[in-house]
């Protein structure tokens, strides 16, 4: 059990209150390590000082995932390396990726929301938790496994991939609580249903999953397929990882952790400051952060925020599930894809035509990424060993630099489409045929 009552069940009075204390706190951080925080700030006019409520959050100006970029790797960090003790990453805009750093501090602030959130939906010591995110730069997987070992669980740390071994150690160490992406898991039960594993021989009780969307349909189906109940859960690894929101049992919009978040939604098109209860961009202000502390930092994830108490006491605000990106991020097989980062791996391909096309499927819940390139000179379609030679690097260096396999069709000059608006690159077909 990890319920930290007094900061979950906390006034709305008290929270604000306890959110502008920790704001001003952090703005002043930021001024004083950062020198890129210390110079908008400067700009914009802003100091600790001048934040008096917390509607003053708004002179702050915003940060975006290309400022992180622009200070690629350690520029935003906020501690020299010797009090960061853990260092994260996940796909950026360009080739370079989102470089995030911890302290102790933010680890161990880290697994309480994470272990609050696995609390929530009823995980205890008792149980055995099987970790199916990859392990690795991605914050999914450690993210979680502080957080339930915090709990007391005894965590099973397999990582993505293998799928019947993950079914048989479902079985064979009697796991009850799964944890990955939707998608996995709902392939995860039919193959342990191919295997001829019934529910009967799983412990299984709850699912804690996250890092893409679930559709109501497609978790019924996991649900049933597996016999357990499950959450969604939300997180960034600019932000810290999975544990900034998630769903309690009553299953009513993902619960912020608002001791260590202030959540805003904003109109991504004008930057101004929706009022509560409207759909836009969320917004996120991390409050305790010492690695790498984020002002305003635009998600470009679209949803609502409620602040009414919930059903189960917590009186923390929540969010709708991710309703979309404002942006034009995939997420596919749980890995971030930028559409820019495929075409910095074409620029810099011989004999190849900027213009492509993604096509994106879903077979047993599981994504496939088809990048259609056109060749520039036709007579290599006659030539098969160049044109294999040419595939074969494309694919190569997608693969390096999304992190995911993509099958490489090169296709005839000015075969693909020319639009005369935006170019309608993204062909997704994953929810045609499957939720
Ligand atoms: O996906 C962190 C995470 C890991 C959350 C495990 C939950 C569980 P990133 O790889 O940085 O971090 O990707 C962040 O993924 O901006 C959303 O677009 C999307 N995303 C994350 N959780 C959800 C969710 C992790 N529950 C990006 N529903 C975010 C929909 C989600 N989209």
């Amino acid at each position: 059990m990890f319920f930290q009552k007094d900061i979950e069940t906390m006034p709305r009075q008290e929270i604000e209150k306890l959110q502008l204390e920790r704001l001003k706190h952090q703005v002043q951080y930021c001024m004083d390590h950062v020198k890129f925080y210390n110079e908008r700030l400067t700009k914009a006019g802003v100091t600790a000082d001048k934040i008096k409520t917390l509607s003053d959050i708004k002179y702050i100006p915003y940060t975006t995932k290309a400022d992180i970029r622009d200070n690629y790797p350690f520029g935003l960090f906020a501690k020299p390396m010797k009090e960061i003790v853990r260092i994260h990453a996940s796909s950026g805009t360009t080739g370079k990726p989102t470089v995030v750093g911890y302290t102790r501090n933010d680890l161990n602030n880290w697994s309480d929301c994470v272990a609050r959130l696995c609390t929530a939906v009823g995980v205890n010591d008792e149980d055995v938790a099987q970790i199916s995110f990859g392990y690795g730069l991605f914050t999914g997987a450690l993210g979680l496994h502080y957080g339930l070992e915090k709990i007391g669980c005894a965590v099973i740390p397999i990582s993505s991939g293998n799928t019947q071994k993950q079914a048989m150690i479902l079985k064979d160490f009697g796991t009850s609580v799964l944890i990955s992406t939707p998608s996995y898991a709902m392939y995860m039960s039919e193959v342990a249903h191919e295997m001829g594993i019934s529910n009967d021989d799983l412990k299984l009780r709850i699912g804690l999953f996250g890092s893409e969307g679930c559709t109501d349909a497609l978790r019924d189906k996991i649900e049933k397929g597996f016999g357990l109940f499950s959450t969604d859960n939300y997180g960034m690894s600019e932000l810290m990882g999975p544990g900034v929101a998630g769903e309690c049992e009553y299953r009513c919009g993902l619960h912020f952790a608002e001791d260590h978040f202030i959540p805003e939604i904003i109109n991504s098109e004008t930057g101004e400051v929706l009022p509560a209860g409207e759909k836009g961009e969320l917004v996120i202000t991390t409050l305790t952060k010492e690695g790498i502390p984020m002002l305003r930092y635009r998600t470009k994830d679209i949803t609502r925020i409620h602040y009414e108490p919930c059903k189960c006491g917590r009186t923390h605000a929540r969010m709708e599930k991710v309703q979309g990106r404002s942006d034009d991020m995939l997420k596919i097989r749980g890995v971030n894809v930028f559409p820019s980062q495929i075409e910095s791996v074409m620029a810099n391909l011989e004999g190849i035509s900027p213009h492509y096309e993604l096509i994106l499927t879903r077979k047993n819940y599981t994504d496939y990424l088809e990048v259609r390139i056109e060749i520039i000179d036709e007579k290599l379609l006659e030539n098969f060993s160049d044109l294999e030679r040419l595939q074969k690097q494309s694919a190569d260096k997608l693969k390096t630099v999304l992190g995911i396999q993509a099958k490489v069709t090169l296709v005839a000059p000015k075969s693909i489409q020319r639009y005369e608006g935006k170019a309608k690159r993204i062909i997704d077909k994953r929810n045609e045929n499957q939720e």
